[in-house]
């Protein structure tokens, strides 16, 4: 038996692998933590090593005080994850105000969970809350397609939830809520965190602008999914711009009304005409 027999290692694993394979993850590009439950917890204990030192966050919440975190690491590529997981991602434990984390397991060659921690912290504390404390993984990615669109539409919620929505017929289904969209903010700090965990409060996705994407889920298959339907509605969005053809016909409002009405979900309605 080894920690890489517990099935939720084996769905990080896989997951980070999968993002390299859709081409996300250039380099150290994207990071992705995932909150374990507490049968988890029970299960992954008997590999924890004497755990590192407190680290202060800068970033505090009180409903995840006490919770770990599966986390890649900074500066890591998610292309070495499945080689070596043991040095390219980390089990982190929260301290009991809800500040600070210390690893309990992996980046064994050293190194500190990814520079987006605090942007995932914040953002897991606001799905948490938001979703009853279903929500469980926070994910981001460059997913080209996403990041090119941030150049050339303008940078509302509005106009990418409508876009997406409209590019792909099941994308009104897995987001009814659409997405929001984070101006251009210079990485890994407080004010990019903020500005993100605000939007997530509302949507369970965000565009970063010229950067790539954060999406949340309950679990990894459905967070995972997500990211990839949107980059794929994106991809069909650029194809049809880059066709150099005039778009002739589309989906309209009253087509989207009846697939949020026959699919029994709630579209954000000050996003429709
Ligand atoms: O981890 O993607 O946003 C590298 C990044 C920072
Ligand atoms: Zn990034």
């Amino acid at each position: 038996m080894s920690i890489y027999d517990i099935p939720v290692m084996q769905g990080y694993i896989r997951m980070c692998e999968d993002g390299w394979n859709q081409g996300w993850h250039e380099r150290n590009g994207g990071n992705l933590t995932y909150r374990m439950t507490e049968e988890e917890v029970c299960q992954l204990r008997p590999y924890f090593r004497t755990p590192g030192e407190w680290v202060n966050m800068g970033v505090q919440a009180d409903n995840l005080c006490g919770e770990y975190f599966i986390a890649t690491g900074s500066g890591k590529y998610f292309r070495n994850v499945s080689l070596a997981p043991q040095d390219n991602i980390c089990i982190l434990e929260i301290n009991e105000t809800g500040d600070s984390w210390r690893i309990v397991w992996g980046l064994e060659k050293g190194g500190r969970p990814t520079s987006e921690f605090p942007s995932h912290f914040l953002n897991h504390s606001v799905r948490k809350a938001a979703t009853d404390g279903k929500n469980r993984v926070i994910y981001h990615a460059h997913p080209a397609n996403v990041i090119a669109m941030t150049y050339i539409l303008p940078l509302t919620d509005k106009a990418f939830t409508r876009a997406l929505w409209q590019s792909a017929t099941e994308c009104p289904v897995v987001f009814p809520g659409g997405v929001g969209v984070v101006e251009w903010m210079v990485p890994g700090g407080a004010e990019i965190a903020l500005a993100t965990s605000k939007l997530m409060a509302e949507y369970d996705a965000a565009v970063w602008a010229h950067h790539g994407l954060f999406v949340s889920g309950p679990d990894l298959d459905t967070a995972f999914g997500l990211m990839h339907t949107i980059e794929k509605a994106a991809e069909i969005f650029m194809l049809v711009q880059n066709s150099g053809k005039p778009v002739l016909q589309t989906i309209f409002d009253e087509d989207l009304r009846a697939i949020a009405k026959e699919f029994g979900v709630t579209l954000k309605e000050e996003f429709l005409d």
